[in-house]
Order: structure tokens, then sequence, then C-alpha cells
């Protein structure tokens, strides 16, 4: 079995299409290291993780290098060291910088494994590719604006839209939602409050928005307001969405157990990577749930077509500028390549481009 022999780290701020806003935050360009894990071999897996923020890019990095040391000259078996590293962080605990390090250091390791095997990830996780529907996932836009990135999913053939919600107004949230079902006609309609919400404003805006055939109203309240989610869910028609905040299957757990929400849709780096989001998708098929992705769109491809509950891919491209060759859609899906482990591979002109030191 090869053996780990360096970890290499690049910081960049890759540019988007669209800046996204949210009613929690904005993201002018997403902060990402890039993760390279080199073996005996000769062979390089490749992954990414990512902070909201430039601020913590650093830390980022510097946590990723720190776990690169904890594994060096252990064999590439990614089960093992994902165990070996929780082992270790036990003092320190795996959430939040710890918890996305490690989640794009598996990512890299499967994708190094998956490469040694000379097999597309999805082909060593047991499973056959698939064209998974992407809905197009955008910020924080009115009733004004929100028609051109309406048009532009509808153009893209996108089956499905998901747009930021929290205005200071509901009525502002419901005509953001009306403009774009104008536009959108049958196809989907996800909103996102990105926590924004108070419970007693959650029960306000969730209730009036019931009638707008929504697919679901995501993160209302805080992410891991469980009981409060649940709350909400019991009252409200439209589906409930959360996930992309569990740091780790023992959150969605905790959330499922609460029945916390309607369907599911982890981060693949905060879910703890591919190791985690194995163990996520069996609890989704314990409890019969609707399992989406987040962001992470390459990895999620391939994860999706693991998942037996699998229901939409998260279309935010985030890293496509820094990709020699992009994951096309076609008309509103995406299939993971066949190329070996999760297939990225970085544009190194573009990478030095957006880097950040
Ligand atoms: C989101 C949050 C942070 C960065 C990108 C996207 C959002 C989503 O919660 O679900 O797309
Ligand atoms: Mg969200």
């Amino acid at each position: 079995m090869a053996i780990i022999e360096a970890i290499n780290t690049v910081p960049v701020l890759a540019s988007m299409k669209r800046p996204i806003r949210t009613a929690s935050g904005f993201i002018e360009s997403f902060p990402l290291v890039l993760i390279e894990v080199l073996t005996d071999e000769g062979i390089a897996g490749r992954a990414y993780s990512q902070v909201y923020i430039p601020a913590l890019l650093p830390a980022l990095e510097a946590t990723v290098q720190g776990l690169g040391q904890l594994i060096q000259g252990r064999p590439l078996a990614p089960r093992d060291i994902h165990d070996h590293l929780l082992r270790r962080l036990r003092l320190t605990g795996v959430k939040n910088l710890p918890c996305i390090a490690l989640g794009g250091m598996d990512m890299a390791l499967w994708d190094a494994y998956a490469k040694s095997r000379n097999e597309p990830l999805y082909a060593t996780l047991g499973a056959t590719p698939r064209a998974f529907r992407c809905y197009y996932s955008v910020g924080l836009y009115d009733a004004n604006s929100v028609i051109e990135v309406a048009e532009e999913a509808v153009a893209s053939d996108y089956p499905g839209l998901k747009i930021k919600l929290g205005f200071p107004t509901l009525a502002e949230d419901l005509a953001a939602v009306r403009a774009a079902k104008k536009v959108l006609g049958a196809r989907a309609l996800m909103v996102d409050y990105n926590q924004s919400l108070t419970f007693a404003e959650a029960k306000i805006r969730c209730r009036a928005l019931d009638g707008e055939g929504l697919t679901w109203i995501e993160e209302p309240i805080l992410a891991d307001d469980y009981e409060g989610c649940a709350r909400l869910a019991e009252m409200v028609a439209t589906p409930i969405q959360i996930g992309e905040n569990f740091n780790g299957p023992e959150d969605m757990e905790r959330a499922l157990k609460l029945r916390a929400m309607d369907y599911v849709m982890p981060d693949a780096q905060y879910i703890r990577g591919v190791t985690g989001w194995l163990d996520a998708a069996a609890l989704a098929r314990a409890y019969n749930m609707d399992m989406s992705s987040h962001t992470f769109v390459e990895a999620s491809a391939h994860l999706l077509c693991a998942t037996p509950t699998g229901h939409w891919l998260e279309h935010m491209d985030v890293v496509g500028n820094l990709l020699g060759e992009r994951y096309t859609l076609v008309n509103g899906t995406l299939t993971p390549p066949a190329r070996p482990g999760l297939g990225i591979d970085w544009d190194e002109e573009a990478v030095e481009k957006y880097r950040v030191r």
C-alpha cells in the first residue's frame, strides 16, 4: 500500500461569477485551501477546503498543514487515517476549523486512494455514475434583480433555483419569491435564510411562505437549534432543510433523533469528507430522508451516486475558474467524470493568478 510522503497546500481567493450575498454575510470571492497529498508511488490526491472569511484563510491553511504532520508516513488508507485523526484530536475537538481541515484532507486522501486503483471515486465507492439533477444556487436578490438570475437558471435548463431570503421585511421576501416563480414556471424554487431569523420571526415568515409551493425553506434559524427546527418543521407545511453546518455525522444523528428537518443537506467538508459523508448517507437511509449536497460540486457529484436517498445537487461553481477541465452541466444535470479519483485537475496558471501568497 502506498505511503503518504507529503501534504502541500496553496491558499487562494477564488473569483465567483456572482458574489454570494446572504442575510448573514457576504462572500465576494471564495477563500480556499487547495490540498495535495503526495505518496511514495508518485500519486497526487487533490481536493480543497473552504472558509467563508478571507481573514481566516491563514488559520485554515495552518490547520491543514498541522493535520498533514500527523499523517505523514502513514499508509494511504483513508478510513484508518480518519479514525487516527479523530483519536489524535480528541482533546482539541473536531469542530469548525479542525473539522473542515479534516474534511478537505479526507477528500484528498480518497482522491489519492481512488487514483491508486485507477478508478473514479464513484467506482471506488461501489457506485455507478448518475446524471444528478442540479439546482442553481445564488445569493440574496430582490424582486427586480432576482429576475435576471431566474432567467439564467431557465436558460441553462436547471430544473431548480435556490435564492437567499431574509430581507428586512416579509413583504420583500414574498416579492422576491413571486418574481422568481413567475420566471421559473414549474421549475423548483428553494429558499435559504442562512440562520438569519429569530424563532418568532421564523414562525411568521415560514407560515407566510407556506402557500408559495417552495421545495424547501433552508436554515430559517440558528443551524444548531435542532429543537427549534423540529418545532418549525411541525408547524410549517413546506419542508425544512438543514445540514450544511453539521460538524460530522454525529451532529446529523442528533438532529435526526429530534426530527429537526424534513430534508438533509450535509456539506462534504463539514460532514468530514468522503468518510463522514458515507456515514451520513447511511443515517439518511435509516431515517428514510432525502439527502442533498452543499457546495463542493466535484466531490458531491461522486458522493451522491453512492447516496441511497440522493435528492438534489447544489450547483454553486466555486472552483470552476481554477479547473483545467470544468464539470459540465447537461440539461441541468451533472455526471461525475470517469477520470480517476474526483477528477480535479487544477489549471496552474489560474491558481497562480488567484493564490494569496
Ligand atoms: C451558502 C452558505 C455559504 C457559502 C455558500 C453558500 C448557502 C447555501 O448556505 O446553502 O448555498
Ligand atoms: Mg444554505
